[in-house]
């Protein structure tokens, strides 16, 4: 039931996508205006909070600029559940994406191996996982458009308990391998 509910949801914000909503964070500088729009330094201070939804919150999410032609980008963000029940990631979806999986890092005599997580990434009670490059990582396939530098990728991250959760990817530069900029 969660996953049919999440998938109508889904379709919905698809929609919003494609009618052309853009995110821009920091591009404003100027003071809260009285339109309910959050100035630049409001979703800063939201980046910085993360994503919520119930007891689960996803921080810092973001993914590396595609060189032309390739299908597909990893994504990489931290997920903390503050409950006190474990919770698991089991699908996600964004409109760039053809669809999206939810992959592991193995080591298969000698060679490093992705394998989609069918079952689920399980989060502990007041745990974290993190999700990295070399290790776990979203995988958006049969991407629609090259990932530019700079721009932000939507997507939305059902979990069994938590629900569905939408979240902002920042686009960082082809090669990156943290979210750290100095
Ligand atoms: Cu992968």
């Amino acid at each position: 039931m969660t996953i049919q509910r999440f998938s109508v949801r889904a379709l919905a914000i698809a929609g919003a996508f494609a009618a052309g909503f853009a995110f821009s964070p920091g591009a404003s500088a100027g003071p809260a205006d009285h339109t309910g729009h959050p100035s630049a330094a409001q979703q800063s201070a939201a980046d910085a909070a993360g994503f919520k939804a119930g007891d689960i919150t996803v921080t810092a999410p973001w993914t590396r600029a595609t060189p032309g032609g390739a299908k597909v980008a990893g994504g990489y963000l931290k997920i903390v559940n503050n409950g006190a029940a474990a919770d698991r990631l089991i699908k996600a979806e964004s409109s760039i994406a053809g669809h999206v999986e939810i992959h592991e890092m193995t080591m298969t005599g000698g060679v490093m191996k992705m394998r989609p997580i069918m079952e689920g990434l399980v989060i502990k009670p007041g745990q974290s996982v993190e999700l990295a490059p070399g290790g776990l990582h979203v995988m958006f396939m049969d991407l629609k458009q090259p990932l530019k530098q700079g721009e932000t990728v939507k997507a939305t991250l059902a979990f069994e308990k938590a629900g569905p959760l939408d979240v902002v990817f920042k686009v960082n530069a082809l090669g990156a391998t943290s979210t750290h900029k100095h």
